[in-house]
Parts: structure tokens; sequence; C-alpha cells
């Protein structure tokens, strides 16, 4: 059992090695929310992984600032003396905002571990201190850029390549790239740009040899992703439709999806996350870790999630190279075999370097218990 006695939230923004396009928009910073909890016995950190705009999720930084420093926070400081799960329930009176409760969930957690002297792995039930790493490539403006990054990263040894699409942006591009490397694990990613009515120009990418389809339709369409699982053979996974364990078991009742993306800090942290994880191996459905650009902290989380059994695809847990000139914490590195290391340390197992973190701040709100 511990307290939070007090929460220090910050606003920092780290360029990005380049531009990240995706169906519904372009990032050149990672801009983000870190919390760091403090609780009577030491420290956590935890991050959040909502962006700029209510694009990915409804959630964003400005409404998840207010959200944690209004409602979450104050709800932490009066549970009292709790274990991990607790913050949870202290949070359920707070609907949605997932991302805003991953962060002081996980932030609990790291704290809550380090006490305990134990890795968050661990704590996980991780079963590898490596993971096979994918690589998730932004839309470029040209075709040749994009096979110019492709080769680059299959060089570096990622051990899948996941394309983002857009309607106008899809077949040809994948044809490219697979005429390129025919033996590439290759798959892709909508972020819910088409329509049912698509369903022809996502059956055409049945000649490509893809791992996946991820998340094609609009995030509130399961039943249209079930049926449109009809129509394409290429197997669908979900991202941005699978916000709670509640959600998996719907989607794989459904039909809706065959894999499953998950990302813990979309679903409310490594708790839900596991749940989830739950519900798909119960199910015989495999998972992989997702990604959202997080630095070296939320990374951190990342590795651990994805060293647990279940997780047999390689995840969107690229090394920090992959996002930043210069990384928040120590970087984590790909090894030429395409694996990264699972960090062994108490809690998540770093920590925001003090001058990195200072350089990189826009805001800073402490928080005290009252
Ligand atoms: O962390 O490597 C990463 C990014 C992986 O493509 C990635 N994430 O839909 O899966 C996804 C996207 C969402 C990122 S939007 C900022
Ligand atoms: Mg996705």
């Amino acid at each position: 059992m511990s307290r939070v006695r007090a929460i220090e939230l910050r606003l920092v923004a780290l360029p990005l090695v380049r531009p990240f396009r995706t169906s519904f928009g372009e990032e050149t910073d990672k801009v983000c929310i870190l919390a760091r909890v403090e609780t009577d016995h030491g420290v956590g950190w935890g991050e959040c992984v909502a962006g700029a705009e209510p694009d990915f999720s409804e959630e964003f930084n400005e409404a998840a600032w207010l959200v944690l420093r209004d409602l979450l926070a104050p709800a932490l400081f009066a549970a009292g003396d709790v274990e991990p799960e607790g913050v949870e329930a202290a949070f359920a009176r707070v609907r949605g905002n997932r991302m805003a409760k991953a962060t002081l969930v996980n932030a609990f957690l790291d704290a809550w571990l380090r006490e305990q002297g134990r890795s968050l792995a661990s704590y996980l039930g991780a079963e590898r201190d490596r993971v096979p790493c994918g690589v998730s490539v932004g839309i470029t403006p040209t075709t040749e850029e994009l096979l110019a990054q492709v080769e680059g990263y299959l060089a570096e040894g990622y051990r899948r390549i996941k394309l983002k699409i857009a309607p106008g942006l899809d077949v040809e591009r994948v044809a490219a790239v697979r005429r390129a490397h025919p033996d590439a694990p290759l798959s892709v990613d909508a972020n819910a740009a088409y329509r049912l009515e698509d369903a022809e120009t996502l059956r055409a990418l049945d000649d490509y040899d893809l791992l996946m389809i991820e998340q094609p339709l609009h995030h509130e369409d399961l039943v249209e992703h079930a049926e449109l699982a009809h129509l394409v053979r290429t197997p669908l996974c979900l991202d941005e439709s699978i916000r709670s364990a509640a959600d998996a078991r719907a989607a794989i009742s459904l039909g809706s999806c065959r894999i499953v993306n998950i990302k813990q800090g979309r679903v409310g942290g490594v708790l839900e996350a596991r749940r989830v994880r739950d519900v798909c191996r119960e199910r015989g459905v495999p998972v992989w870790c997702g990604g959202m650009l997080e630095t070296g902290v939320g990374r951190a989380v990342n590795l651990a999630l994805a060293a647990m059994p279940g997780f047999t695809l390689p995840g969107d847990t690229s090394a920090s190279a992959r996002y930043f000139h210069e990384d928040l914490t120590e970087p984590h590195v790909l090894a030429p075999d395409g694996t990264m290391a699972v960090p062994t340390g108490t809690g998540i197992g770093v920590e925001p370097l003090p001058e990195r973190l200072a350089a990189c701040t826009r805001r800073v709100e402490r928080l005290e218990a009252p």
C-alpha cells in the first residue's frame, strides 16, 4: 500500500527525426504529458499517449491535462493508501479518458514496484528479456522515399514493417514495397480511413501477402469490421476500436478482428492491457504491442508488455533513434537481429534524464495532497 503525496504534471515537446504522417494528419514534434508521482515511499513516472489534437482518439493533451489536474489527481489523493488496482478503482467515477488514467496508473505502479525492488516486466510475468521489434513507416511524399525508408529499416534489422495507408495512397505503394522486398513481413495500418464501400480496394491488398490490415474502418464500427472480414482474406487487426478488455471480447465474438494491437496507454494502463491480453489469449487471438511514438518513458512500459506471453507478433516497439535525435531517457537500442532489451531495473527501469527533461519542458504544474 502507498499513499500519493504529490503529482507533477509536465508538458514536454521533442522534435521527431522525421515527420510522421498518418491518414489523419502529420506530426513533426512529439508533444505529451508526463506525470511524476510522489508516494510516501518513492517516485514513479508515467507518460500520457494523447497527442496535440483529438485525432487518433477523443483525448488530447489540453483536455487530458485538465482531467488529470481537476479529476484524477484529486481522486488519487482522496483514495489514501492504495495498491495499483486501487488506483483504477479511484478513477472509476470518471468515464473514459483512458489515456489520462493510464498516465497515473502506470506512474503509481512504477513507484510501487520501485519500492518493492521489482521490475515491471517481472510483475507482468514477462518471459523474455529481449523482444522482436517492428517499425511503423509514415505516409511519405513519394513512393521512392517510402522505398528508401523501408530499405533502411530492414537493413537495421526490424522484423516487421508496417506501412501507413490512406485512400489513394494504398495498393500501388504496397505493391512497390512488396516488389522490392518479396519476403519481408509487411502489414498496413489505415487508422480508420476507409468505409465498407471501399472493400474492393482493401480486397486488392490480399495480393501482397500482408500479415494484417490494421483498423481499416471507423473506430466505432465493430459490426462493419465483421462484415469486411468476410470480404477480404488478409486478417484484420483492431487498434483504435479496442479501448478495454470488454471491447476485445466484443470484437472477437463478433468476428471483427483476428489480431489485436494492444496499447497500454489507449486502454487505461498496463493493468487493463494485461486483461486485454488475457481475453485474447483465452480465445486464441494473437496480440502485439502497439506504439504511440512514446518517449523512452512510455516505451519502457511497452517493452515490458511486449515481453509477456501471448505477444506473439513483433510490435511497434522501435528504437529511440527511430523517433528522436535525443530521447528523454537513456536510448532504447535495436540490436542487429531486430530485438530490443526489456528493461530490468526496478519499476519501469528508466527515468527521464534531468537535463533533457528541463530542455524539452514547456509547462509544469505541481499538485499536492490536501
Ligand atoms: O510508436 O512506433 C510508434 C508509432 C506506431 O504507427 C504507430 N502508431 O495507429 O498504430 C497506430 C499509430 C498511432 C500513432 S498516432 C501518433
Ligand atoms: Mg494503429
